[in-house]
Order: structure tokens, then sequence, then C-alpha cells
């Protein structure tokens, strides 16, 4: 029997790419649906009925469907986690609540812009000032990252492993 778990999104789109790992990491069941980039598929009705903001990644746990990359990973976490991902008091989950919603708000902006302007402007046109700007903007970012993981030595504390970086 097919799994009632269907995750929807390009396997190349980085919020999607999350939600496969945490499926994967708690060994559960799923199908995969290709959509968004080169499949499309993200105006169809059908899909505007999952997520009406027409992005991936969606979750369909049976009739619970959850959109917003992290709203994904809290629910799994929260529905099929163990007490490493899924810690039983507020301040436990703030652990990875704040590194998570930091990724999204703040390092994520900062490394869309030296994407933009390195990666996805043509050499030609690169504009060096706006480059090293970007670069020192993300350079102290992950310095913070850098300092913070030293509290979970080894990995061996799992709840880190919800906040991903992107
Ligand atoms: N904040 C949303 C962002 C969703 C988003 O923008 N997803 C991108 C892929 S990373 C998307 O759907 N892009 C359109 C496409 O792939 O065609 C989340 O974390 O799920």
């Amino acid at each position: 029997m097919q799994s009632q778990r269907v995750v929807w999104g390009r396997r190349s789109a980085f919020n999607v790419q999350k939600v496969l790992w945490l499926l994967d990491e708690l060994a559960l069941a799923y199908q995969h649906r290709d959509a968004g980039g080169e499949f499309g598929g993200l105006d169809e009705p059908a899909f505007l009925a999952l997520n009406p903001h027409g992005r991936v990644p969606v979750l369909q746990d049976g009739a619970v469907v959850v959109w917003e990359s992290h709203a994904i990973l809290r629910y799994l976490a929260a529905q099929y986690g163990d007490a490493d991902l899924w810690g039983p008091s507020p301040a436990q989950r703030s652990l990875a609540d704040r590194w998570m919603d930091w990724s999204q708000t703040t390092l994520q902006p900062a490394f869309m812009a030296l994407f933009a302007a390195f990666y996805r402007t043509p050499a030609e046109h690169h504009d060096a000032r706006r480059i090293a700007e970007a670069v020192a903007e993300c350079e102290r970012h992950f310095e913070l990252l850098a300092g913070w993981r030293p509290l979970y030595p080894g990995g061996r504390d799992r709840r880190h492993r919800l906040a991903p970086l992107f």
C-alpha cells in the first residue's frame, strides 16, 4: 500500500531538502511529487488548494496539509520526533526555534543577496563592492553560528539539527 504521506516539491529546492532530510531522519515513509521549477504545477488549482501561496514544499500527512518549510519541520518533530527533536518544554524547543527563525529572517536574506550579486549576475557585471559587502554580512552571521555550535559538541544533541541553515 502506498504511503498516505506526500511531499510536494522539486529536490533542488533547499526548502524542500530540509523536509526530505527530516522525513529520512525520522525513518518515515512518504511519496515524493516533483513540483515547481522546471516541473511547474504550482499555479494549478489542485496545488493552490493545498498551498494558496503556490510554493513548495507542501506536506500532506493523511488529512493534514502543512506548508512553509519550518512549519512542516515543527509538525513532523512534534508528531513523530522523540524528546531530542521536540523538547518537552517551551524553553527547550526555543533553542531550535530561535535558530530556525533566525536562519529564515536574517541569514537567508544575507545569503540570497550574495547569491544574486555573485552567482546570478554575469561576471562582466559583477559589482565588487556589493559582493564584498554581501560576503562581510554573511561572515558576520556565520561567526555567530560557529560560536553557538560548540554548545552541542559532536552534534550529539539533535535539537540543533532541526535548525537548518536556510
Ligand atoms: N518560506 C517558504 C518559502 C517557499 C519557497 O519560496 N519555495 C520556493 C523553492 S525554495 C518555491 O516554491 N519556488 C518556486 C518554484 O520552485 O517554482 C518556505 O520556507 O517553505
